[in-house]
C-alpha cells in the first residue's frame, strides 16, 4: 500500500502549511514592526502673501515661519509705494500699487526678523514677522 495515502492530510501537506505559516508570520511581523514612513526633513520652499496696511503699535502682524535652510517667496501687495526690506537679507524689491513685489529669502540665519516697507515719503510700515527656527 502506498505510504502517502496512509499519512494524514496535514502531514502530507506539511511543507505547504509550514510555508503558509511563514508567509503569514512575515506579513504580521512586518505589519507590527515596520519602520515609520520616512518624512522629508530637508530644506523646503515656502510661498506667502501679505498686504501692506498702516498699523499701530501692538497690532498683530502675520508671522511667516521657516526653518534654517528653507527658502521663501513672499508676495507683497501695497497701496503705498516703497522698498521692502528685511535687515540682514539681500533682497530689497520695490513695490507700487500697480506692481506687487516678490521678496525672496534664503533662511541662512535664525531669529525673528521684520519685513517692513520703507515708503517713498520716508515712513516705515511693518509688514510681517519672519521667524526662522534652527533645523533640528
Ligand atoms: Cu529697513
Amino acid at each position: 500500500m502506498n505510504q502517502l495515502v496512509a499519512m494524514p492530510l496535514w502531514r502530507r501537506r506539511g511543507p505547504i502549511v509550514a510555508l503558509l505559516f511563514l508567509i503569514v508570520a512575515a506579513v504580521i511581523g512586518y505589519t507590527l514592526f515596520k519602520p515609520p514612513a520616512a518624512t522629508y526633513k530637508g530644506p523646503a520652499m515656502h510661498t506667502f502673501a501679505v498686504a501692506v496696511h498702516a498699523n499701530d503699535p501692538g497690532d498683530q502682524l502675520p508671522v511667516f515661519s521657516l526653518q534654517e535652510g528653507d527658502s521663501a517667496e513672499i508676495l507683497v501687495l501695497s497701496k503705498t509705494p516703497g522698498m521692502l526690506m528685511v535687515h540682514g537679507f539681500d533682497d530689497m524689491p520695490n513695490v507700487t500699487p500697480d506692481h506687487p513685489a516678490k521678496f525672496n529669502l534664503r533662511a541662512d540665519k535664525t531669529g525673528r526678523f521684520s519685513l517692513h516697507l520703507h515708503t517713498n515719503d520716508g515712513r516705515q510700515i511693518e509688514v510681517a514677522i519672519i521667524e526662522i527656527r534652527p533645523r533640528n
